[in-house]
């Protein structure tokens, strides 16, 4: 019995919001877990301060999986992102008492090595497709072997996903959401005149994704992957939104552009139909959302009966805690696909110091004990937690879009 003595939630805002669980145990040694969901991250915290922490004290930290099933069953109220965003802050830092309890980096109890190296994606956007390609070619040149291209639609003051200006990118950009015009016919015209010119800049070689980030109906995500098919895309992310897992049989029918969804996902029964029914090719539910290394498992199994892959999450919004725990997952688990790699903020890395590293278009978690990510705390105080929410989007009447 590893007594859980303590636990408590920290907030900090090192050029963006994150939210940390830390668990302590009897012996001195603790877990973190990241419990940050953008936008709503007040809710989680909230969660575990006041109604999941409570109940962990005493608690046997060993005893991962009676946990886990303890809180989801036990809520009554299952599923839902803040609820599964708590519960996976929990797994988290029981998975990385665990290891260090054992002496040993986490991606050794969930069964070894499965590869040398967690291949990641980055991303490349600017405002034209010059800009992007230019962008991808400095990726590349640091050794991506994967790139996701984004680009400003002509006609379209602004681009979920584009930066603005030479600032670094991050989605979460306004103490109330800021409001953007979509037209989905521009859209549709831009993508594949980026990819055309994008492939024979770039080469065969290098993998490029894209993500429309739920913006298209299914037929119309249809008629984007069959644009898409003679540039070979690694994968065209989140088409459609996934709230109808059937809506994906429409898109299939039209086009075999590979497909992932999944980044919005938090449990086990929003990815049942797509990947029985093999509608998807990856899935991209990650640790931090998706009830944490347990349920993540659980995911991966069933997508590996229907051959998915996995290909995490990993936009700056998951803590530095989030990226190692989907690192060890991804090292380990037979069925990865790919990792996406969003670089932190310098102030975000000081203040989540960790032992993952990236060389040549790949990733590895590092061979210190546990997850291999600590909190400086007395860092995290220095930067107190500031509002910030995603863009809402507007069709260029005025409507909010409805689908
Ligand atoms: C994007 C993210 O990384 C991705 O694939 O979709 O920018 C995503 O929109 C944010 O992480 C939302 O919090
Ligand atoms: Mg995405």
């Amino acid at each position: 019995m590893l007594k859980i003595e303590s636990a408590k939630v920290i907030v900090t805002c090192p050029a963006r919001n994150f939210v940390t669980l830390k668990i302590e145990t009897k012996d001195g040694i603790y877990g973190l877990g990241d419990a940050t969901l953008n936008g709503r991250e007040l809710a989680v915290a909230s969660y575990l301060t006041d109604h999941v922490i409570p109940c962990l004290i005493g608690r046997d930290a060993h005893r991962i999986e009676d946990i886990w099933q303890y809180l989801y069953r036990g809520a009554y109220w299952r599923r839902g992102p803040v609820t599964m965003s708590a519960i996976a802050a929990v797994d988290m830092a029981l998975w990385d008492i665990k290891a260090k309890v054992a002496g040993l980096p986490l991606y050794q109890l969930l069964g070894g090595t499965s590869r040398d190296g967690v291949m990641v994606y980055c991303h490349a956007n600017g405002k034209t497709i010059e800009e992007t390609i230019e962008d991808a070619r400095q990726f590349m040149a640091k050794g991506f072997k994967a790139v996701r291209l984004q680009s400003g639609v002509p006609g379209l003051k602004s681009t979920y996903g584009v930066s603005k200006g030479k600032q670094r990118y991050e989605p979460a950009d306004a103490d109330i959401p800021t409001e953007n015009l979509w037209s989905t016919e521009k859209y549709m015209r831009s993508v594949p005149a980026l990819f055309e010119e994008g492939r024979k800049q770039l080469g065969a070689e290098v993998h490029l994704l894209h993500d429309v980030h739920h913006r298209l109906t299914p037929i119309e995500a249809g008629r984007l992957g069959k644009d898409l098919e003679p540039y070979r895309l690694f994968w065209l992310e989140d088409a459609v939104a996934a709230d109808n897992q059937a809506a994906f049989r429409l898109i299939r029918q039209h086009t075999t552009t590979p497909l992932a969804v999944g980044e919005v996902f938090n449990s086990i029964w929003d990815c049942k139909q797509l990947v029985e029914e093999q509608l998807i090719d990856y899935i991209r539910a990650t640790v931090a959302h998706a009830g944490g290394i347990t349920h993540l498992r659980r995911i991966a199994a069933l997508a590996d009966l229907y051959n998915v892959r996995t290909g995490c999450h990993g936009a700056t919004d998951l803590s530095p805690v989030a990226m190692a725990a989907a690192l060890h997952f991804d090292l380990s688990v037979p069925n990865f696909g790919i990792q996406e790699l969003m670089r932190h903020a310098a102030e975000s890395d000081a203040v989540f110091p960790h032992a993952y590293s990236y060389s040549e278009g790949y990733m590895h978690p590092g061979e210190e004990p546990g997850l291999g990510v600590d909190i400086d705390e007395k860092a995290a105080d220095m930067y107190p937690y500031k509002r910030a929410y995603l863009p809402v989007n507007r069709l260029e009447d005025g409507s909010m879009y409805n689908w």
